[in-house]
């Protein structure tokens, strides 16, 4: 292909790239496997997750594979005389013990991972969030910023806000962080989830869970409540904006001054000035 030819489609394909809206960390149409990792929780999710699948196909065709000799090499016209034999002590032990060991193989990685994702000694800040018939109450315990979460209604969401995924006020976290995560809730058991960190921890009343997450990446995270709580259970979503730390601190410099829920009302002027930026 001429110089010139290929100079000139990498152009295009750049523009193209360039002209495509910037997709939140979000479900997307048509997606298939799980959303991109931004968090370490995440990542070893999706490597136990492909290493399963890996294990699971093979499993699979091994037994397809068996099938197909049976039907082939064991079928009436073939073999019209069958074997009486029952039992082979050595067979059965081997087709016990495989599977077993099989599985354990899988305990430890998996263990590992549920262990890692459980809590954390040492975090930079803790954010408690709590559950209510149908919306999320989050509280900066260490910064002494706390506001309401609510679904962002229709006419109010900005150009690029995902509809159901938005909320008026949303979180707001620093990259590279240790962040603690506790749940409670007020009412009835929700769940706090957020694909793209990893993150999936059930929310109960009169008790307190833990969780942590270090987001990797700039960006905004969206998540919803996955504990089915009424009738407005698909109405909670979670948004969750990641900054440097340096914006971090001046948006908890800028919060802490404003009383309770009116908490979150600049920070969400300021999320959709970038919101629109990012157009
Ligand atoms: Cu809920």
């Amino acid at each position: 292909m001429p110089k010139f030819l290929t100079r000139h489609l990498a152009v295009v394909a750049l523009l193209g790239f360039a002209a495509l809206p910037a997709l939140a960390d979000q479900p997307k149409p048509w997606g298939l496997g799980m959303q991109d990792a931004a968090s370490p929780t995440m990542q070893g999710i999706i490597s136990l997750h492909t290493t399963l699948t890996v294990i699971i196909t093979c499993i699979t065709l091994f037994v397809f594979g068996l099938l197909a000799v049976i039907c082939v090499r064991f079928n009436a016209s073939r073999n019209p005389v069958p074997a009486k034999w029952s039992h082979n002590t050595l067979l059965e032990l081997v087709w016990t013990l495989v599977p077993v060991l099989i599985l354990v193989a899988i305990a430890f990685p998996s263990f590992r991972l549920l262990y890692a994702a459980d809590r954390v000694k040492d975090a930079d800040y803790t954010l408690k969030v709590t559950g209510h018939q149908w919306f999320w109450s989050y509280s900066y315990v260490d910064q002494g910023i706390a506001f309401d979460s609510n679904l962002a209604q229709d006419s109010d969401l900005k150009p690029g806000e995902p509809r159901l995924l938005a909320t008026d006020t949303h979180v707001v976290l620093p990259v590279g962080a240790i962040i603690r995560i506790q749940t409670t809730a007020d009412d009835v058991i929700h769940s706090w989830s957020v694909p793209a960190l990893g993150v999936k921890i059930d929310a109960f009343p009169g008790r307190l869970n833990e969780t942590w997450t270090r987001i990797d990446r700039p960006g905004i995270y969206y998540g919803q409540c996955s504990q089915l709580c009424g009738i407005n259970h698909g109405f909670m979503p979670i948004e969750i904006e990641a900054v440097s730390k340096e914006d971090f601190a001046a948006w908890v410099e800028q919060n802490q001054s404003k009383k309770s829920s009116s908490a979150g009302q600049s920070l969400f002027a300021a999320a959709s000035k970038q919101g629109n930026d990012r157009q």
